[in-house]
């Protein structure tokens, strides 16, 4: 094997699935390589950030690792938002960029492409990547993969990998995957004591579930135990989508402020809050982080457990979980409380369409097709999403970068097979929306939903006289057919539910779906958060940043 072929095949062994990217001069020999050894299938995409987002969201469908490729510099350097956003959002990104070969590095001429010195680019991904590696040598390369990918999966974020373009067929050995070090069975016991202890004194625990359980592919033995320990349920925000097909108490997921208020009430009321993997920002915990006693909770993230003051230090999620479980196994199954109802039943009349309504139509629909994936963009669509049935859910909650969900959809059905929703406003839909083209080539069929407001309706919120807010009438729906897609504008709640039976029975096209939603008009997640945020503001507060 050349160094590319041992690479493709420790990514492939690592789980991943396929490997998004646009070529370039610097990355030809590799494109060359992934497409002619056929290890993994190659997905190419008009723009780096969409190739980061797709890559992201397949990681995250698939809970294996997401692979971006990109040419160096004008290619990389376009990705440093989408990695940046797979590393704050803990998503195992593996980024190869191709690179002046070893050979002419060593020219003094500058090299096209050059941001700065020849190693700018790695020093910029440095920043949002935990583990790095130029493969310049071949008799190191098979332990420098084997490293790096094993840094991506146990701490699940993004890493970099340059490919120099004359190394990629040097001969190199097959790459051994590095042994994951067990954690101290002794800490794992003592900490597992420790929060029974502290849950068994409590009147009022709670559990809640943030991304690292999907990440680690816990969701089903923490729904488990979940049960057993009788606790309730709630997700963090960014978790929403969790535990959905488990048979796990949920409750609903916790917005502080912008949430359900017995929610809110049950998670800041409770006196031993067990956080599972939960990232801890102000999106997540809507603005009332202070509300919540983190004297009182119990904290696993980062391959640490944090009690009050005690921190055990190295303790994956998954020895806690399996920790736990192995000691609560004999116990009695707890009845859980009941599951909130969503709205269902979208009336079929000639109303103008809100962002809940689109909700509505969408669980009603899933009640008669099932569950359906669903990628979201940030933007009103991310909070109108609260409002749909717990699925399977990808949304960038807590980075919030715009232009997100198109290519996250296309992400994860290149890697899933599976046919998923998007919503995604005017706004964002107007940076990444092209990508839909690249749906023919693949057979891609996503139902992409636009909530077409003609404005950034979020920032209008926060700032009313601004005109800039405004933005013109795009007509998006027309443009469907030349990317090879079928597109529908629609005005009212009763178009909008035949447009998405119709789109439902269309298969081989992408689907879209524009929805008029007159400026002013906002989902009722969004209400709630605003109206939080006004009576905040009154108690002298801080306001949270803006998605
Ligand atoms: C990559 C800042 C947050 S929300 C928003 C902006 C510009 C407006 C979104 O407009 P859209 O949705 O999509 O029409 P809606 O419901 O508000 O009308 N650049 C990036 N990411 C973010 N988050 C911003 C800017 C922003
Ligand atoms: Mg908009």
């Amino acid at each position: 094997m050349n160094i590319a072929e041992s690479l493709l095949v420790a990514l492939k062994e690592q789980g991943a699935r396929g490997i998004f990217g646009v070529p370039g001069d610097f990355a030809l020999p590799f494109f060359k390589v992934v497409e002619e050894s056929g290890i993994l299938p190659l997905y190419t995409l008009s723009h780096e950030p969409a190739v980061g987002f797709a890559a992201d969201a397949a990681a995250r469908a698939t809970c294996g690792l997401g692979v971006a490729a990109a040419t160096y510099g004008a290619g990389a350097l376009n990705m440093v938002n989408p990695i940046a956003a797979a590393y704050a959002e803990k998503s195992p990104v593996v980024l190869t960029s191709g690179a002046p070969g070893v050979r002419e590095a060593r020219s003094r001429l500058l090299l096209h492409h050059q941001a700065k010195a020849l190693d700018s680019q790695f020093r910029v991904f440095s920043e949002v990547t935990c583990d790095q590696v130029r493969l310049d040598d071949a008799a190191r390369a098979p332990h420098d993969i084997a490293r790096v990918l094993h840094s991506a999966r146990t701490h699940s974020r993004p890493v970099y990998i340059e490919l120099p373009r004359d190394m990629v067929w040097e001969p190199c050995a097959p790459v051994v995957p590095v042994i994951a070090e067990e954690p101290d069975p002794a800490a794992v016991a003592a900490c597992v004591e420790e929060i029974l202890g502290r849950l068994r004194k409590a009147t009022s625990p709670v559990l809640m579930v943030g991304v690292e359980v999907r990440r680690y592919s816990l969701e089903s033995r923490v729904a488990r135990l979940a049960a057993l320990l009788g606790l309730p349920v709630v997700t963090s925000f960014m978790g929403r989508g969790l535990l959905a097909n488990t048979s796990a108490p949920l409750l609903g997921t916790y917005m502080g402020i912008a949430g359900a208020p017995e929610i809110t009430a049950l998670v800041e009321g409770s006196d031993a809050l067990l956080l599972l993997g939960v990232l801890i920002s102000d999106t997540n915990f809507g603005v009332s982080v202070r509300q919540i006693d983190y004297r009182r909770s119990i904290h696993a993230l980062d391959g640490r457990v944090t009690l009050g003051h005690h921190i055990y230090p190295n303790i994956s999620l998954e020895a806690l979980v399996e920790g736990l479980l192995q000691r609560v196994k004999d116990g009695i199954e707890a009845p859980g409380p009941g599951r909130p109802v969503y709205p269902r039943g979208l009336v079929s009349d000639g109303c103008p369409v809100g962002p809940s309504d689109i909700a509505c139509a969408i669980n009603d629909l899933m009640a008669i097709a099932g569950p359906i994936p669903i990628a979201v963009d940030a933007g009103d669509c991310l909070f109108a999403a609260l409002e749909i049935e717990p699925t399977s859910l990808l949304a960038p909650g807590y980075y919030a970068t715009m232009g997100f969900g198109v290519p996250a959809a296309l992400g994860i059905q290149a890697t899933t097979g599976q046919r998923p929703i998007v919503l995604v406003g005017d706004g964002a839909f107007q940076m990444t929306g092209w990508e839909l083209g690249n749906c023919q080539r693949y057979g891609w069929d996503p139902i992409v939903i636009v909530f077409n407001n003609r404005s950034w309706e979020m920032l209008r919120l926060f700032q009313p006289e601004s005109k800039f807010n405004d933005l013109s009438d795009w007509r998006f729906a027309e443009i469907a057919s030349a990317l090879g897609g079928d597109g529908t504008r629609v005005l009212t709640r009763e178009a909008l539910k035949s447009a998405l039976h119709a789109a439902m029975s269309r298969r081989g096209r992408f689907q879209l779906i524009e929805v008029m939603i007159p400026r002013g008009v906002v989902s009722k997640t969004l209400q709630r958060f605003v109206a939080g945020l006004t009576r905040f503001a009154s108690g002298g507060e801080a306001p949270p940043p803006v998605l």
